[in-house]
């Protein structure tokens, strides 16, 4: 009996969330706005990738805006300010993941006639944000090799809930004794082949160029 109640209260409020990711994803549309939802391990690079992508997008005269999701603190929605993003700032409290929910309160809030494309930070996470779309048109997740060389098998679903994979920091793989080979391998035979791990390096500027094209910008 207990379980029953469980897991209807759970598909309610995965319903919920999709009503509202649906509710996010229109919204956006009647504001022509394309929006990325970037998911993936804490510390992965995520922020940095964002405002690397961001400097990109500006220097083509596209506005770009972010919503910085993390459980605390202001430090992501500062970086982003200073490097020229119209951010804003959406902590979770004891969540650890972003939902369609808290988007709709950021979207509400924003002015969205300023923004071309939004890059939305999740929270560091392999796990729940797998389960939240958010309406955002495509959700990327970026993983490091400094979290070894197994996410890919650890954490298949949100791989598989995601539209391109980013391996971030091979500038430093030797270092940390990872083959970005392994993670590459792992990605591709998870897509059945049909999808290869974007290989990136925020730090010297390696590979966003194609992330950014791969995302149709
Ligand atoms: N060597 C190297 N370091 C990187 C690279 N990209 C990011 N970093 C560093 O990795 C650390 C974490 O980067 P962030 O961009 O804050 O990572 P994040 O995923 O946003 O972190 P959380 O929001 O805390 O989950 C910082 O010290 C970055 O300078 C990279 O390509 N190579
Ligand atoms: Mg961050």
């Amino acid at each position: 009996m207990h379980k029953i109640t469980d897991v209807s209260m759970e598909y309610d409020v995965l319903r919920e969330n999709s009503k509202l990711a649906r509710e996010n994803y229109e919204l956006l549309k009647e504001h022509d706005i394309m929006s990325v939802d970037f998911m993936g391990s804490i510390g992965s690079g995520k922020t940095s990738l964002i405002i690397k992508i961001g400097e990109k997008l500006a220097a083509k005269g596209l506005k770009v805006g972010a919503i910085a999701g993390d459980v605390t603190g202001e430090d992501d929605f500062g970086r982003m300010k200073r490097s020229g993003i119209d951010a804003y700032n959406c902590n979770t409290g004891k969540e650890c993941h972003l939902d369609a929910n808290m988007i709709h309160r950021a979207l509400h809030q924003m002015d969205l006639d300023r923004i071309d494309v939004l890059l939305i930070e999740n929270v560091g996470n392999l796990v729940c944000p797998a389960d939240f779309p958010l309406g955002a048109d495509i959700r990327v997740v970026v993983i490091s090799v400094t979290e070894g060389d197994d996410m890919v098998r650890k954490h298949p679903d949100i791989f598989l809930h995601s539209d391109l994979a980013v391996l971030n920091k091979i500038d430093i793989a030797d270092a940390v004794d990872v083959d970005p080979a392994v993670i590459a391998g792992d990605y591709s035979r998870l897509t059945g082949g049909r999808r290869e791990i974007m290989m990136c390096s925020v730090k010297k500027d390696s590979g966003v160029d194609e992330i950014i094209s791969e995302m149709g910008l």
